[in-house]
């Protein structure tokens, strides 16, 4: 609109040096300058006279602070609402494009590409006002011209700043008097208890319900919000209708009555909760998903909880349907790595939710941090900049610009599917929480607060100047709601209003034993429909080259390995109609080659997936490579496999070694969401683990922690030791009832190995088996001296170097849950046994060693007490130099394999009672 290409160091000598050439020849100089002596000639009646450098100088300096205004103008505003007053910046200023105010009236404002305003000084007026007024737009680090155009245009024709009438004012007076009469009940009612008041950052509540409407009339069904502990309580009952009595129940340390016993539960404020409004009649569904203390973790899992909700819709209709909002506190927002994982993920088309509303309640402290300590940069929201999201701040004191900026920001949400942030600047009135003393370490923050009315208060006595109100009006509405609240709370106390529940908690179903064979001739027609592809898909010869080898494959030899089993056993599930999404670092190849579910013509790079071309599919099969990220995307795909019940979602870590990065969502959700939140999960962890000579962060998934998490049936822990056991496990896992999380330790030089080699057979027929027996000991079990427990990679090493028939090797592919009579019937087996090993060949403090000791030893104490093989106690799981790892397996082989030592013969324990 109008401005030229010319900076703001306006220069006087140049301009003439141009002017010259321009004269001479129009085309001699660059068409900005063409343009720009155009609009001078204009301007000065026809002429370019060398006088008619000075109104150049106006045109030139005015398009400049035009510029400037659009790019800076949001450091004028005054965001804070305790006053500190915003920095400026000096290119606001007609001086610093070197002109004054005086030479903006000289200006037409066509001459600007403004032809509705008489004169420059108009037009800056008016921007300075749209730009430097109540909201700060930051719109200028957007690559697409076509979304600064549309976010200028908003902006500038005050498409959603439109005032408020007396009405809507009223309605925000009530609002806000809920959302501070809540909070100040909660303090007078529940003195001493946490509640991490949202006070200060009250304008959070008309925001969401602004953000919900407007969702709600494009034609949104679902708006699925995540956020911490600030404010939380008052989003529960107010925005998502939790009622109050169940709040109070929870104040009152009772167990809410939906909550089952078996459940350890949670803090109140980090309670999930699902709820419909009624929009212009029609019933949107609002959903805060659970999430622990660790601040903002749950920003990827309610990216898939959103994704899994639009799942089956087409990208681009994604945004209109549901809306995913997340609300981060200043210092969090700055300090956490998950929170860049988490926006780098938002245009990978694995991961888009069609754009995905943040608000950051920004209380400029982070529980006694000040932000010089919290972060590097100027605003709470720069991070947001490198994602080329668009920002706007506005002062949490200003409700009505809050209310305009999200109308706006739903708008641009809806327009370009990104993306977008408010700042949304206020203040805490208390503490970190209400116990705590703020003056210890911000004595003159909060002098300031102490003196500050609340926000209510601000908005009160606007609409008491007004006329809008009078002081009686906001007394009386403050009482009626604290009367509301006493009653309710009285009713709760004396037994009348009984706790409400959340609701949709369905009891646990019982679990299923599920047929996980699948027919022969099925298995084959499946085969084949994986090996069609067409023609103008020509991939690598090595390409194809082992995928044919999949067609001889189901034959009678054991010639099945994992990458076919696995996509054997996703293509039967997809034919049985369950989908199928598998994301992780280069999951399409597979890490190790072994998986090529993604085919690539050498000629034109066009891809084609078979798996998403079966023609017997009910299901939908989604592969994404993952971002180079690990916390994210698995909390990513975490939160999908709680909302898409339909689907095995499995995460694949590149090696099982980088698991470790992930742990909060680990800790936090996976292991712990049941116990916690009632919240259940069946996603499936595949992890490369096995010691090779990779070297400390290549050989493991470190196996014993996931065991440690183990309890209350709150996951499965396997470690399957061939195509055909991994087939059938991940078909179980499928068709579980009662959904649990799967952890697979998964093999490298397994997957291709010849002697862990699959016959059709074995997947036609037969379950998973959480121990295997010794294949070769079955004829002679009466010779069988030494049992050897192990799993599936040391089992093949073991085997590869025994040479007498007096040691079974009995692998135990299934550790949790411990397969406790399954061992115990192979034990009967061997009627002479003497010498029972445990080998591994992680660490002894590492691994399952820890883990299955005293299980074992529960079961075979009767024989004698258990010898451990493996490596000794360590402090980094692996030698980093092959001779040395080499040394280390032949040892553990060797030990596992012969008698004991005499010298640590211990005695036969006897039989425990
Ligand atoms: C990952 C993590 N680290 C540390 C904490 C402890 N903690 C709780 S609140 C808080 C301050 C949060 O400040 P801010 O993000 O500004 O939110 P506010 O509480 O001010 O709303 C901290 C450090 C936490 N909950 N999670």
């Amino acid at each position: 609109m109008g401005t030229s290409a010319i900076t703001s160091v306006f220069n006087d000598g140049y301009v003439a040096e141009q002017l010259e050439a321009y004269r001479r020849d129009p085309s001699s100089v660059d068409e900005s300058w063409r343009q720009f002596f155009r609009l001078a000639e204009q301007i000065g009646g026809g002429s370019t006279g060398t006088s008619d450098v000075a109104t150049m100088r106006a045109v030139a300096g005015a398009a400049s602070l035009v510029a400037s205004i659009r790019q800076y103008g949001h450091l004028a505003v005054q965001i804070d609402p305790l006053g500190s007053a915003p920095p400026g910046a000096a290119e606001l200023t007609p001086e610093y494009h070197g002109i004054s105010e005086a030479d903006l009236s000289r200006v037409p404002g066509s001459a600007l590409g403004f032809d509705g305003f008489a004169t420059a000084a108009d037009v800056v007026r008016s921007l300075r006002e749209a730009y430097s007024g109540s909201i700060g737009y930051e719109l200028e680090h957007l690559a697409s011209d076509d979304e600064r155009e549309w976010l200028r245009s908003a902006i500038e024709t005050r498409e959603f700043t439109r005032p408020l009438d007396a009405e809507e004012k009223k309605r925000l007076l009530t609002r806000l008097t809920e959302v501070d009469g809540f909070e100040r009940f909660l303090g007078f009612a529940f003195q001493g208890k946490k509640r991490f008041s949202i006070e200060g950052t009250d304008a959070l509540v008309p925001i969401l319900d602004t953000a919900i409407d407007a969702a709600a009339r494009r034609g949104a069904k679902k708006v699925i919000i995540g956020m911490a502990h600030r404010g939380r309580l008052n989003v529960l009952t107010h925005v998502l209708g939790k009622p109050y009595t169940a709040l109070f129940t929870e104040f009152e340390g009772r167990r809410p009555g939906s909550q089952p016993e078996s459940e350890t539960g949670d803090v109140k404020y980090h309670m999930g909760y699902r709820g419909t409004r009624a929009v212009d009649g029609v019933q949107i569904e609002v959903s805060l998903v659970p999430n622990p203390s660790h601040l903002e973790v749950v920003n990827p899992v309610v990216g898939g909880v959103a994704r899994a909700a639009s799942r089956a819709l087409p990208a681009e209709q994604r945004a209109a349907t549901v809306l995913p909002v997340l609300v981060h506190g200043d210092s969090a927002f700055a300090g956490e790595g998950v929170v860049a994982e988490s926006l780098n993920m938002s245009r990978l088309h694995g991961y888009t939710v069609g754009g995905t509303l943040h608000v950051i309640t920004n209380n400029q402290v982070g529980f006694t941090t000040d932000p010089v300590d919290a972060r590097s940069t100027h605003y709470a929201s720069d991070l947001a900049k490198g994602f080329e999201i668009p920002v706007l701040h506005v002062n949490g004191d200003d409700v009505e610009a809050c209310v305009a900026a999200v109308a706006m920001c739903i708008a641009y949400r809806e327009r370009f599917a990104k993306d977008i942030l408010i700042d949304l600047v206020g203040y805490r009135r208390h503490g970190h929480n209400e116990t705590d003393e703020p003056s210890f370490t911000q004595p003159e923050l909060y002098k300031l607060v102490k003196a500050h009315p609340t926000p209510r208060q601000v908005w009160g006595q606007r609409l008491v100047r007004e006329g809008v109100v009078s002081e009686e009006d906001i007394e009386r509405i403050d009482k009626e709601f604290a009367a509301k609240l006493g009653k309710i709370l009285d009713d709760m106390r004396a037994g009348g209003a009984k706790p409400e529940g959340d609701p949709g908690k369905a009891a646990a179903a019982p679990d299923v034993k599920a047929d996980t064979a699948v027919p022969l001739a099925r298995l084959a027609a499946l085969n084949e429909a994986l090996l069609a592809w067409p023609a103008d898909v020509q991939p690598h010869r090595n390409v194809a080259k082992t995928l044919a080898r999949r067609r001889e494959a189901l034959g009678g030899a054991p010639a099945i390995d994992w990458g076919h089993a696995e996509a054997l056993a996703f293509a039967s599930l997809l034919a049985d109609g369950t989908s199928v999404r598998i994301t992780g670092q280069d999951a399409e190849r597979g890490t190790f080659s072994h998986r090529q579910s993604v085919l690539h013509d050498m000629e034109t790079g066009k891809t084609f997936i078979p798996l998403q071309h079966l023609p017997e599919a009910k299901g939908r099969f989604e592969v994404y490579n993952s971002p180079l990220a690990e916390t994210a995307v698995m909390g990513f795909e975490y939160g999908f496999s709680t909302a898409a019940r339909d689907t095995l979602v499995l995460w694949e870590a590149q090696y099982g070694d980088f698991v470790n990065v992930a742990q909060p969502i680990m800790d936090q959700f996976v292991f712990a969401d049941r116990a916690k939140w009632g919240q259940d999960s069946g996603l499936v962890l595949l992890l490369p683990h096995g010691y090779e000579g990779g070297g400390p962060e290549h050989s493991s998934a470190r196996l014993e922690r996931f065991l440690q998490a183990c309890a209350e049936g709150n996951m499965i822990v396997a470690y399957p030791s061939t195509p055909a056991q991994y087939f059938h496990i991940l078909r179980r896992q499928a068709a579980l009832a009662q959904r649990r999380p799967l952890v697979l330790m998964q093999p490298k030089s397994l997957l291709r190995m010849p002697e862990a080699a699959a016959k059709a057979d074995d997947l036609a027929t037969g379950a998973f088996r959480p121990v295997i027996d010794d294949p070769q000991a079955s004829q002679q079990r009466e010779q069988v001296r030494r049992l050897v427990f192990c799993t599936a990679k040391m089992y093949y090493d073991l085997s590869a170097a025994r040479k007498d028939n007096t040691v079974a090797l009995i692998r135990v592919d299934e550790l949790y849950p411990w397969p406790h009579e399954e061992i115990g019937r192979v034990v009967d087996l061997y009627p002479a046994v003497e010498d029972v090993v445990w080998a591994q060949e992680e660490p002894k403090n590492m691994g399952a060693w820890t883990y299955v000791a005293p299980r074992l030893r529960a079961l075979v104490g009767n024989i004698q007490e258990m010898r451990y093989v493996g490596r000794p106690e360590r402090a980094s799981p692996a030698e980093g130099f092959e001779s040395a790892h080499k040394a280390e397996q032949a040892r553990i082989v060797a030990e596992a394999l012969s008698a004991p030592a005499p010298s640590k013969r211990r005695a036969v324990a006897s039989r425990p009672a």
